[in-house]
């Protein structure tokens, strides 16, 4: 079994990335290690340069993003975390996958539209092309799965097709590249924004309050959940229901720190006096979740010839895959010479 995901090294990670994304890259480590399996990690900088940037302040978060992950559990001995633009096969393989990419599936993707429209200055040709990097990504080491959140299911349909339209037109009916299943997580696929639930926890589009960082201090991360934005049931109810979506978002959340269902963490739940209670509980879970990763964060991240080795050695590990498969799509394709 072969996993891979990509996370982009834009502003500073939050609870969303960390439920929906970061903690099952853990895992999948952990389930690869068992297994004759290998996990794949990598720093999108390619991809974090399709908006407005600053290059100064990329380099500084591809440093905060790799110690991060680390933090969080990903060891570089037990899987290979690099930066994307380290390994030039992938950018190559986006080109090459490009010719087997529909431009109508492209105008389909949510996040494209999404994005396009928050863009002031420029909406970049490098947005619109985001979903077909992203599959020269996942699709260069030929994986099964990629653990994502649920903002991505459109994105990981798109490259299995993109890589069954590969097959069917370039691997005389063989399976060159491999169409991945997404893995996405039951409970806290999509946390929403505390201050708006009907939106999404976002880097970009969310707002301060309404966003709990994974280096938050505790205190921050209580003032926030005090504040979040419930309803004016009265009396209050305490329950997963659609139409009380800052109720369900923290329940799904508290649901996620404990590892039990949205509506097992209601009935826990019975006896509270009101949404005090459910703030208090979440707030403890979510604190006590994320500190050993803010405390093992700042033992690291000062270090960054120290990242940076990890980075490069994991380039070199990455490249060697990558180029293996980049090597066969070419000969498929009749680009180049006779290889
Ligand atoms: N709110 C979320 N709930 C669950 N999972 C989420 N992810 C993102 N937001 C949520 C998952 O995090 C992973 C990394 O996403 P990314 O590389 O796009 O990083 P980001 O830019 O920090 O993520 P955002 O917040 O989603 O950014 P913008 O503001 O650009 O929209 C992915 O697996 C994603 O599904």
């Amino acid at each position: 079994m072969r996993i891979f995901s990509g996370i982009q090294p834009t502003g500073r990670k939050h609870l969303g990335n960390y439920i929906g994304a970061i903690r099952q890259y853990v895992e999948g480590q952990a389930r690869a290690a068992q297994g004759d399996g290998l996990a794949i990690f990598c720093i999108v900088d390619l991809h974090a340069i399709t908006v407005a940037y600053d290059p100064v302040e990329l380099r500084e978060r591809t440093y905060d993003t790799t110690a991060l992950l680390i933090a969080a559990g990903l060891d570089p001995e037990s899987c290979i975390l690099f930066r994307q633009s380290d390994v030039p096969e992938q950018t190559e393989l986006c080109w090459l996958l490009s010719s087997v990419t529909a431009h109508g599936d492209l105008n389909r993707m949510h996040q494209f539209k999404e994005k396009s429209e928050v863009q002031r200055e420029l909406i970049s040709a490098g947005l619109f092309f985001y979903p077909v990097l992203q599959a020269a990504d996942v699709l260069a080491y030929r994986c099964d799965e990629v653990p994502v959140g649920e903002d991505q299911r459109q994105h990981i349909e798109l490259m299995r097709d993109i890589a069954e339209r590969f097959n069917a037109r370039f691997a005389d009916g063989g399976e060159i590249l491999v169409a991945p299943e997404h893995r996405i997580p039951g409970v806290g696929a999509r946390i929403m924004d505390l201050q708006d639930p009907s939106s999404k926890m976002s880097t970009t589009a969310a707002s301060e309050e309404g966003t709990i960082y994974v280096l938050d201090e505790p205190e921050m991360i209580k003032r926030k959940f005090n504040r979040a934005v419930t309803d004016s049931d009265d009396p209050p109810r305490i329950a997963v229901d659609p139409a009380k979506q800052g109720v369900s978002n923290l329940l799904d959340i508290l649901a996620a720190c404990k590892g039990i269902t949205p509506d097992e963490a209601a009935a826990e739940l019975a006896e509270a006096r009101g949404y005090g209670d459910l703030k208090g509980a979440v707030s403890d879970a979510v604190a006590e979740m994320l500190a050993p990763v803010r405390e093992r964060y700042e033992q690291m991240r000062g270090d960054e010839a120290a990242l940076e080795q990890i980075l490069v050695r994991g380039a070199e590990q990455a490249r060697e895959i990558a180029a293996v498969t980049l090597g066969e799509v070419r000969s498929a394709m009749g680009v180049g010479p006779v290889g």
